[in-house]
């Protein structure tokens, strides 16, 4: 290994964000903007990666790359993704820790790229063999089938992950890949039925109608027109231009080799088909004699085609969009809907049947990859999840990304803290505590058991009389209102709040990364979100094998079932068995940034990027970093590169290496507390310290390069 060879050689900027001189949000700003300047799209804050999302191909991710950094140390080259994947790869192979990468920015920034780019290059540098090559294409397969039902094109990436991703890619005791486990968090659901104009829903839809053929469309009762879909055609221009019939069979492929069956795929399609046609299912309203409003279907047709295809009676799906039944203890009282509620019903049924489907897939996938009890050794773990969003209108997604985040970010600073003073203990070196803002308190804002917000909602959500997001916000302002991270002015006694930037109908939380208010319109519907018992009953009855299965609520037999737990609660039991899954690994992060708003090569937006050195908390993230040391590095490397500034280590120290490093620093007198010798590792504390050395190793360099020339011109 050649230790001379370093990161900070040819450095634009610091490649290490802790070497920094003076820390501030500016001063982070411009360094990461001089390196993207030269194409330097990555930075480290320690073993942390920043990366800025270039929006052009760069030649750093050829397999010629992957052999550089193969093995090589974390500081030996230029910062770049595949050094820190293959930091995590060797540190799970060979140490037998489990790993975890997070991955976080917000949208368009590049995450699910680096997933990718983290996956192959794990794939390239493990093991080989028939077997292992199988398990390697199936999790790199399961990728674009996913993406074809979970990614959409929005106003901010044309390949919008339209939920949450973790993935753990198992390993044997060899270090090869033998199988994963993919979980899910929150689908869009509601694109399925709604989309703004200039964006798309779910690629899948166009892929089939784009790529299927005549006969399989046909069957599916399709036309190959997204112009002909209600659900599709919001605005024409954005339904070309994306491949659609290529990644159509991209994604029949990957099926195949996940271990899809064809008469699986037909079945998925067959939903797809389904979602689509049920879009065009137009309800009209009529008034009856008695004066109520009543509605009926105009294109009985559409519900004919869909019946078809799912073997159901169509009267059973007539009357669903038509009427609904309220059962008491006492009685079942059956009322007509009017136009507006079978609209609400045949979307309500949409969004469901796609959800549910999604959800299946992940499952079937996960069958496929699965790893017998026995098998699976080693775990790494792949996040790539929305990150802090802050829109013009905030509302019940917002609140949960942005809760997630929080947890993302206490996590964060649990785990490196762990690490820190881990490695301190390890070293023999005192751990001195450095303050820092711990966003427990926010944390405990939303999700403590009682007295929060979550608390809250549900109980808002569950109480039986009349209820709104009105007295939900109410009740929020009452029992919250001295929580130094929560504003609302909905307490009506409370005439403290003045703020004319925190609207009426809304609640304001202090987040780690920023303030946000949040509307509360729509919270209580979309956190019940509640299917009509007569909408999965109908599901049920279809003879669609898929369709039943998707709808177990369905089933008479549990009709008396319990009401499902409400989103957020579900939402925060998944996110704790993340958090309980990521702390037992090694964290390794991943934290991109988008460069500008229009997706545009070698365009910097310093604003823009400002709010996102903000809203990821970096500066927060080096000053844990920094908490103790800002440097560290073994003594064999650190003697390498530094022992020519003394005449006694060089040209060449004969003792061991740690003895060499303090004769060399000895000599020059630093100050006592900005050195610590640990058992393996000397450590740094200030940048302008490392600086120092790199200027005297320079000045050294140079004195050397001027009396070789002198002696060759001697020569001569
Ligand atoms: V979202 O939250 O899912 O909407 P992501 O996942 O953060 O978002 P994504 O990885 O999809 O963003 O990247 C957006 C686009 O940026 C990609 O489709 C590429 O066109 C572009 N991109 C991202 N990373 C790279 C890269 N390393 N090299 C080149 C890139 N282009
Ligand atoms: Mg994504």
């Amino acid at each position: 290994m050649d230790f001379n060879k370093s990161f900070l050689d040819g450095m634009v900027g610091v490649g290490d964000m802790i070497l920094l001189d003076s820390l501030s949000e500016d001063s982070l700003l411009q360094n990461v903007k001089e390196r993207f300047k030269n194409d330097e799209i990555y930075t480290y804050i320690g073993n942390v990666v920043i990366s800025v999302n270039p929006y052009k191909q760069l030649d750093i991710f050829t397999p010629e790359k992957i052999e550089e950094y193969r093995n090589c140390n974390l500081y030996q080259l230029k910062p770049h993704i595949y050094a820190v994947a293959d930091d995590a790869y060797q540190s799970l192979r060979d140490r037998d820790r489990d790993q975890c990468i997070l991955i976080t920015g917000e949208s368009g920034a590049g995450k699910t790229e680096a997933s990718k780019l983290v996956m192959s290059y794990v794939a390239a540098v493990c093991g080989k063999g028939a077997e292992v090559n199988q398990v390697k294409e199936q999790l790199l397969q399961s990728n674009p089938v996913l993406e074809a039902f979970g990614n959409a094109k929005t106003s901010r990436n044309d390949n919008s992950s339209r939920f949450g991703k973790y993935m753990d890619i198992e390993f044997d005791f060899k270090g090869d890949p033998v199988g994963g486990v993919i979980s899910n968090y929150l689908l869009e659901k509601s694109r399925v039925v709604n989309h703004v104009k200039g964006e798309r829903n779910f690629h899948v839809f166009y892929q089939l109608l784009a790529g299927g053929d005549v006969e399989f469309l046909k069957k599916l009762k399709l036309k190959p027109d997204c112009t002909a879909y209600s659900y599709l055609n919001k605005d024409s221009s954005s339904l070309n231009g994306m491949g659609d019939a290529e990644n159509f069979r991209t994604v029949k492929n990957a099926m195949k080799i996940i271990g899809f069956s064809d008469a699986e795929a037909t079945s998925l399609y067959e939903l797809v088909a389904v979602i689509l046609n049920l879009g065009n299912v137009e309800i009209k309203g009529q008034f009856q004699a008695s004066g109520m409003s009543s509605c009926y279907i105009t294109n009985m047709q559409v519900i004919r085609d869909i019946c078809s295809l799912i073997g159901l009676d169509p009267s059973v799906m007539e009357n669903v969009f038509s009427a609904r039944t309220v059962e008491t203890k006492q009685e079942k009282v059956v009322t007509a809907l009017n136009a507006s509620q079978g609209m609400y019903a045949r979307d309500a049924l949409a969004k469901n049947m796609y959800d549910r489907l999604f959800s299946w897939l992940v499952q079937r996938i996960n069958e496929s990859i699965k790893v017998s009890e026995f098998q699976g050794k080693k775990v790494m773990g792949v996040l790539d999840i929305y990150g802090f969003e802050i829109l013009e209108k905030n509302s019940f997604e917002q609140f949960i990304i942005n809760y997630c985040n929080e947890k993302l970010q206490q996590i964060f600073i649990q785990m490196t803290l762990r690490e820190e003073q881990e490695e301190y203990a390890r070293e023999g070196i005192a751990w001195t505590r450095v303050d820092f803002f711990d966003n427990e308190i926010i944390c405990n804002l939303i999700e403590a058991s009682t007295k929060s917000i979550l608390a809250i909602l549900d109980e808002e959500c569950l109480r039986p009389g009349t209820v709104t997001d009105a007295t939900f916000l109410e009740k929020l302002g009452q029992q919250l209102k001295d929580h130094k991270h929560f504003k609302s002015k909905a307490s009506q006694n409370d005439k403290r709040i003045t703020d004319v930037t925190l609207p009426d109908n809304a609640f304001r939380i202090e987040h780690y990364a920023g303030q946000v208010n949040y509307n509360t319109e729509g919270f209580l519907d979309k956190n019940n979100d509640l299917l009509y018992r007569d909408l999965s009953q109908a599901m049920w009855k279809s003879k669609h094998e898929l369709l039943r299965s998707l709808f177990p609520d369905g089933d008479p037999k549990n009709a008396s079932l319990k009401r499902p737990p409400t989103v957020s609660c579900q939402f925060k039991t998944s996110v704790s068995t993340l958090m309980k899954n990521l702390y037992a690994k090694n964290p390794n992060y991943i934290r991109c940034l988008k460069p500008n708003g229009t997706k545009k090569a070698a365009l910097f937006e310093d604003q823009l990027v400002k709010t996102q050195i903000r809203y990821l908390g970096l500066l927060e993230n080096v000053r844990v970093r920094r908490a103790g040391f800002a440097y560290r590095q073994d003594y064999a490397s650190f003697l390498d590169r530094y022992k020519l500034v003394s005449k006694q280590t060089w040209p060449q120290w004969k003792g061991d290496a740690r003895a060499g490093v303090e004769v060399f620093l000895s000599e020059i007198k630093y100050p006592a507390n900005e050195i610590a010798y640990g058992r393996t590792k000397i450590f740094i504390r200030t940048p302008s310290t490392l600086f120092d050395l790199e200027e005297r190793r320079k000045k050294k360099l140079n004195e050397l390069a001027a009396l070789i020339q002198k002696m060759f011109r001697g020569w001569k």
